[in-house]
Parts: structure tokens; sequence; C-alpha cells
């Protein structure tokens, strides 16, 4: 390894000094590993000393994680005729792009490559969608391990990670031939002592509000409802709902069954089904009763007072007998909640109102988010919260703790659909926007094991409210 440590130094890849990260505070080691494309040998150096110290894994594909190891990952793929997949940062249209490239079967097991390792956060990032997908992802090798609370992160994910060089073994190499003094090799080890955990740490400094866990919000709560689903997210530990956006109701029965366990609860659109019985309401309370879920029928009522208590409660899909949650849009003013209020209430149903949209240049920003949240208060009996993307901006903050927050548009990563939809990841929607539930469609029922995929996303909610709690 000294060699490479050495080629490293050399090429200026590993500098010592003062140097401001992203995150503001000034380290006395930097560290770009960008640079190796412009030395060919050095990369394949590198390339094949990664390739034999996992020799005694055994793994069907590899994937560098983007973007600074992509190169690494495709040298040892082309070198050694191990296949290679690619995951997207960015999924800009999904009808034409998926997160992973590449060829590969369900049950596979995909080795990931990544340059540098600091608290693992890419790496995990990289696996989730690799994991949805139905890969098996057990281990992970990293050139340098920075050796800040990395190792440790992805061993909680159930990913061992392997290095080629931790920054404490470089650092030793490079005072033993004279290239730092012991006096700069001594600083940085007690800046990477200081600063252990850097990435965790990092992202609780932007956390507006200190969360209470939502096993204590259920206490907080009026509405049986309301109640109830704090209480699931809690024993269930599951924080993520499923749009179950299918073609039939036969689909969503098989589906809800499927990903049932993963849940707390499940959203419905009943009028996509041509299938629609009048005993759909009571096969899926069924199921929900099995697996301890709760079903949201996504009705977005947006009439008169009147009219919506006649929406809720007749028609072909009688809502009211079968949904524990309904959401309304605020457009018409306060009667809207009066009149759902009138059904729903007496039967213990809750309601969420639309306080936010997901949908790019939607209009339920500022005054109208601000309308909502007023209108909720005024019904705290009934409202059981918010529709929301972004809480941790409002002016108050995601306000009362007894009011719940669902946020749409979630993905493993970033991006968008061709019709407007704009995804976020569940750490952003969780931790950074302070919401507590994430709402997922096409992130699960397009994966070709859903269970698997509601499962990630499960863990990955999961993980992110306990950040924000800690
Ligand atoms: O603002 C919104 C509100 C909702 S409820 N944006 C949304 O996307 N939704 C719903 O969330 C939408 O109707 C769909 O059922 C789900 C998002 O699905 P996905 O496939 O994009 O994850």
């Amino acid at each position: 390894m000294e060699d490479v440590i050495l080629e490293l130094h050399e090429i200026e890849a590993v500098k010592f000094g003062n140097f401001k990260l992203k995150s503001g505070i000034f380290s006395p080691i930097y560290i770009d590993l960008r640079l190796i494309v412009s030395f060919p040998r050095l990369l394949k150096l590198i390339s094949t000393s990664i390739f034999n110290s996992v020799s005694s894994l055994s793994f069907d594909l590899v994937c560098g994680v983007p973007y600074t190891a992509l190169p690494i990952a495709t040298c040892i793929s082309a070198t050694n005729n191990v296949p290679m997949l690619m995951r997207r940062k960015e999924i800009k249209d999904y009808g034409t792009s998926k997160a992973i490239e590449g060829v590969f079967k369900h049950g596979q097991t995909c080795l990931i490559i990544e340059d540098l390792v600091t608290s693992g956060a890419s790496v995990l990032e990289t696996a989730a969608p690799l994991r949805s997908a139905g890969l098996v992802v057990s281990d992970a090798i990293v050139l340098i391990d920075r050796e800040q609370g990395g190792r440790e992160n992805l061993e909680k994910n159930d990913i061992k990670l392997h290095s080629l060089i931790k920054l404490s073994d470089m650092l030793g190499v490079l005072v033993r031939h004279g290239k730092v003094s012991e006096e700069v090799a001594e600083n940085v080890r007690k800046f990477l002592e200081e600063n252990q955990a850097v990435g965790i740490a990092k992202v609780a400094e932007k956390v507006k509000v200190k969360r209470i866990p939502y096993g204590e919000r259920s206490r907080l709560v009026k509405n049986p409802t309301g109640k109830q689903l704090f209480e699931i997210m809690d024993t269930k530990k599951s924080n993520l709902c499923l749009a179950a956006d299918v073609f039939t109701a036969a689909e969503l029965l098989s589906l809800a069954d499927k990903v049932g366990p993963e849940i707390c609860l499940l959203k419905t659109h009943v009028d996509i089904f041509p299938d629609f019985t009048p005993e759909f309401g009571s096969q899926l309370r069924s199921i929900a009763e099995k697996h301890n879920f709760l079903i949201f029928e996504d009705r977005k009522f947006a009439d008169i007072g009147n009219t919506v208590t006649m929406q809720y409660a007749g028609g072909i899909f009688r809502i009211l007998d079968w949904a524990d949650i309904v959401n309304a849009h605020v457009i018409p003013g306060p009667g809207i909640v009066d009149g759902l209020k009138l059904k729903g209430l007496p039967a213990g149903r809750g309601l969420l109102l639309l306080a936010e949209m997901s949908s790019a240049g939607n209009l339920a920003k500022g005054d109208y988010t601000s309308a909502a949240v007023k209108i909720a208060t005024e019904h705290f009996d009934f409202v059981i919260g918010f529709i929301s993307v972004n809480p941790a901006s409002w002016q108050d903050g995601p306000g009362n703790p007894a009011f719940i927050h669902a946020t749409p548009g979630v993905q493993l990563v970033s991006g968008g659909d061709a019709l407007g939809q704009q995804y976020n990841t569940p750490y952003s929607v969780i931790h950074d926007r302070g919401s507590d539930i994430i709402i997922v469609g096409r992130g699960i029922i397009k994966a070709t094991d859903p269970a698997e995929a509601a499962r990630q996303y499960r863990l990955a909610g999961w993980e992110a409210y306990k950040a924000s709690c800690s």
C-alpha cells in the first residue's frame, strides 16, 4: 500500500494545510481522489489492489458509488471480467430512466466500491436502490477510510466495510517517508478524533426542531385514528405509507398483503379501479387488521361542505365505511372540514389537510399553507395533520406535535417524473424537512420486489427518524 499512498501524495490528491470543508469546519487534511483519472497507471494500481484485497469475498457484480469511484469500478470490472452496475444519482424522467443501469438477476450479490468513506452515507445511498432491485449487498470496499464513524454506520445497516488504506496508517507512511512532520500528522489525528461521526453531527445542526418520539406524541392527540397512527408507527418501527397506485383492486389487495408488515399506512385512489366491488372495503380492512396498518383514501375532497358530506359517505365507493383517514384541500374554506367532520367524527375517522403539494409549480404555499394550519387548529378533534413537503421551513416549524405530517414525492434518489412530480429522499423528508411519514408510490410498486423495496424505504425512513430524535 505504501506505493499507492506515496503516489497519492505525489499527485496532491492528499494535501495538508488548513482547508474549509463543505460543512464550514476547517480541516488540516484534504483528500481529493477525483484527480486519479489523470494518472492511468495509478488508477490501475489502485483498482488491482482493491480487487486483490477482496479476493476472499464472493460477488457477482460490482457497483461504484458515483462519481469518483466509477472509474475505479470500471477498471476492476473490465480487467477482471466482473459485470458492473451503475446507480443513477438523479432520476430525471421516471418513465424512461431507472435507478440502476445494467443487467442483473434477483438475488445476485453486488460489491460496492467507494473511493473515500467518512460517515458512510454515500455507500448507503447506493446500497438502498440496489437492495430494492432485489440484489444482495453485504460488503463495500473503500480505498481510504477516514475512520470517522463510517464503518460503524455501515455495520448497523448490515454492510461490512473493507478498506485498503486507513487514514491513520496513511499518516504513518507519510511521516516515515518524510513527507509530513510528526507534528502535522498528530494535528490530523487530533482533528479526526474530535470530528468522529462528522456526517451525523453536520446533519444534526440543520435540524430546526427537536423531535418528540412518535409514541409520546400519540398521547397528545385527541382524535382516536390520529392516536392509533402514532401508536402503530411506534410499534412497527415504520413511518412508511405505501401509495398503492396499481391498476386494479385485485392487484392492490395482493400488494397490501405482501407489503403490509412494513407499513403504518396504505394510501388508495379507489376511483382508479375498474374492478371495484362493495366488498373491497371489508377485504382491505381485514388485511389492514392482519398487518396492523391504517387505510388512507387519497380522495382530495375540494367542494363545499354539503357536497363533500355526500361524496364521503355515499356513491359507489362509500369511503366513510372503510377508510380510516381521508384528505381535503382547504380551497373552499373551513366549511369543507365542517362537512366531512359531520360524518367522519362520529365514526372515529381522521382528516389530513393538504397544506403543501409535491408537484412543480403548485400554488399551495405561503398564506395558503398558513390558512390550512389555522383551519386544522380550529378542528383539532377531527383534523389529525397535514400533507406537507417542507414543514421545517414553515414560519413556526412543523407546529403542534399532535399534528402528523405526511409527505409525498419520495424516492431513494431525488429527481422527478415527466409530469411534474418532484422527489426527495427519505432522509431529506424526515430529517431535514421535519416530516413524520414518507408516502412512497412508484419507488415501491415498480420495484422488482415490492416487499423488499418497502423494507428498504421503511429502514431509511426509520433511520432518519432516529437520527432526528437524538
Ligand atoms: O402533493 C401531493 C399529494 C399527494 S397525496 N403529491 C402527491 O404525489 N400525492 C400522492 O402521492 C399522489 O396522488 C400519489 O398517489 C402519491 C405519489 O406517488 P409516487 O408514485 O410519485 O411516489
